[in-house]
């Protein structure tokens, strides 16, 4: 199985390159952010209580996403792999990650690590904000708290994943196309 945690900051481009290796690689595609987003449309118990959370740049509980992407997993026992999108964000999340995949005699092969600077994923966010009306892209305040989220809890997972030798950084500056390539030179086929 080719299993690639796609790791970066918000608006690194996770989100728009997943969709160009599910399609290359043939994988499963599983972004917390969009199931948490499709609870919050349908106003699910689940969506209800993560819409505050969400729209502040906080994180939903880590019991929560967990529980999700078992569902996921056990939803696609026969897929060829998976892109994980935006999890895991904290160390308990990578644990459990770990124990899900183990149990099904699988594990990570890699994670991708998109490297953008603050300044270029402010103005991507706030682009994105103007555009789509997403509520945790329209204020720099939100902005703010979100890169300081990731660089509190999700950034120390790059340690998490260099110790198992699976961290490889890309350069997420430049055109889709460039970045989608320098992701498949790091996946080596
Ligand atoms: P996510 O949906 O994961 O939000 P994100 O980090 O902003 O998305 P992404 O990084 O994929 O955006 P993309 O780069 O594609 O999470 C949202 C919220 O959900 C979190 O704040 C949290 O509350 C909650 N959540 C999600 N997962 C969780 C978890 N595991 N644990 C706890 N809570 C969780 O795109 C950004 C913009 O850049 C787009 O407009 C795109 O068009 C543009 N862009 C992309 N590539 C570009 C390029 N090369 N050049 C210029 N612009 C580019």
């Amino acid at each position: 199985m080719l299993n690639i945690v796609l790791f970066g900051p918000p608006g690194a481009g996770k989100g728009t390159q997943s969709v160009k290796l599910i399609e290359k690689y043939n994988l499963v595609h599983l972004s917390t952010g969009d199931i948490l987003r499709a609870e919050v449309g349908a106003k699910t118990t689940l969506g209800l209580q993560a819409k505050a959370i969400m729209d502040a740049g906080n994180l939903v509980s880590d019991d929560i996403v967990i529980g999700m992407i078992e569902n996921k997993l056990d939803q696609n026992k026969n897929a060829k792999g998976f892109i994980f999108d935006g999890f895991p964000r904290t160390t308990a999340q990578a644990e459990a990650l770990d124990v899900l995949l183990n149990k099904k005699n699988s594990s990570i092969t890699k994670m991708l690590a998109l490297q953008v600077p603050d300044e270029e994923l402010i103005s991507r966010l706030l682009l994105r904000g103007k555009e789509s009306g997403r509520a945790d892209d329209a204020s720099q305040e939100v902005i703010a708290n979100r890169i300081k989220t990731y660089n509190d809890l999700t950034a120390p997972l790059i340690g998490y994943y260099r110790n198992q030798n699976k961290f490889t950084g890309i350069n997420g500056v430049g055109s889709i196309d460039e970045i989608f390539n320098r992701l498949c030179e790091a996946i080596g086929y």
